[in-house]
């Protein structure tokens, strides 16, 4: 596959995108404090991957986002600046503002959020108040339908920043069979990402058969199912219990989450999570990767 330009930059490229000094660049290469590798003539490059971590590390402003793969914030009029983060992304996504609601995803990202803690916090809040508008506004669908295109925009742009590392565990899911919701199981699959895993997102309406035959080809290490609407649940039950059962010989696990999870009726398995909040998704994560064997 054909590398994308923003993979590798200069100290040039990377001083233009943080809107800061050549020499400054080299000089936080040479005191360690950002990862460089030379080529053959012994110019300094830095992977983007890197650069991004830079940035979000030192809180840089990245005055040029392109430059690093990311998309342009947009300008929001000042007077939309106000207010706090769930409160102005709510507002973009509202008024069909794409590119700012991207923006502020990404923003929130390069200003040291985890990607966990801004699903749950301003992309959780601003769609339950986009799911109140179909009460009251005609064109309520309209703007819901919109907004969770935005949504998951985002977080796949956000998702193919996060290049997993190699020899990355895999992780794989889905939402269920009969539930439609696009953005839970996304956003599992850019905060597994954001752990450090290598992640195979099935999307939503997925039988847990497809699960299971992916799970036979793909070997992964962690498998979640986000469930936000629940049809056939006692069925669905007794499917993810049998599927739990065919990951513990394998040494990996199950994660269960999402609103509709709650109402599963599940056996107490020990590779069997049930979880409410992304956060506690990337913690479980977190410690199954500390732990986990390379892969080839
Ligand atoms: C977008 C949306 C839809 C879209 C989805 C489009 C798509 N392709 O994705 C569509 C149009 C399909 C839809 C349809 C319906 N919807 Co709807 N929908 C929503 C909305 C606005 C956003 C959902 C969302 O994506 N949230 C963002 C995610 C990230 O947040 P989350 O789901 O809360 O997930 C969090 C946790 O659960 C957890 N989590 C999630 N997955 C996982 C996985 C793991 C492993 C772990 C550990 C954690 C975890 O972390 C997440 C972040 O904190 C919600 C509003 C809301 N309050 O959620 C209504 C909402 C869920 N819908 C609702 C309704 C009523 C419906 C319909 C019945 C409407 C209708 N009359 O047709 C249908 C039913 C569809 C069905 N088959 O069940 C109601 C449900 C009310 C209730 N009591 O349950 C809500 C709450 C809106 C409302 N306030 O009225 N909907």
């Amino acid at each position: 596959m054909k590398k994308m330009e923003t993979d590798v930059l200069s100290t040039h490229e990377l001083a233009d995108a943080l809107g800061v000094s050549e020499s400054s660049i080299k000089r936080w290469a040479d005191e360690g404090l950002l990862r460089v590798s030379r080529t053959a003539g012994g110019h300094r490059r830095i992977a983007r991957a890197e650069a991004i971590r830079f940035a979000r590390a030192t809180r840089a402003a990245v005055v040029r986002p392109a430059r690093l793969g990311l998309p342009e914030a947009g300008v929001a009029a000042a007077d939309e600046r106000s207010g706090d983060d769930a409160e102005r992304l709510y507002r973009y996504l509202e008024r069909g503002a794409g590119a700012l609601a991207r923006g502020l995803v990404f923003q929130l990202y390069l200003e040291g959020q985890t990607v966990a803690a801004i699903v749950d916090g301003p992309v959780r809040a601003a769609l339950e108040r986009i799911g109140m508008l179909w009460h009251e506004r005609a064109d309520g669908v309209f703007c819901e339908h919109r907004a969770t295109e935005f949504c998951a925009q985002a977080l796949h742009q956000l998702r193919l920043l996060l290049v997993p590392p190699a020899g990355a565990p895999l992780a794989l899911g889905a939402a269920p069979a009969g539930d439609p919701y696009l953005v839970p199981s996304l956003a599992a699959a850019a905060v597994l990402a954001s752990e450090g895993f290598d992640t195979v997102n099935l999307g939503a309406d997925t039988p847990i058969e497809a699960l299971e035959q992916a799970v036979e080809s793909l070997g992964p290490r962690l498998v979640w199912v986000s469930m936000s609407a629940a049809p056939h649940s006692e069925r669905l039950g007794r499917e993810l219990a049998a599927l739990a059962r065919t990951l513990a010989p394998r040494g990996a696990h199950l994660a269960v989450g999402g609103r509709a999870a709650a109402g599963l009726r599940l056996p107490a398995l020990p590779n069997l999570q049930v979880g409410a909040s992304m956060a506690e998704l990337a913690a479980f994560a977190r410690g199954l990767a500390s732990a986990a064997p390379a892969r080839d």
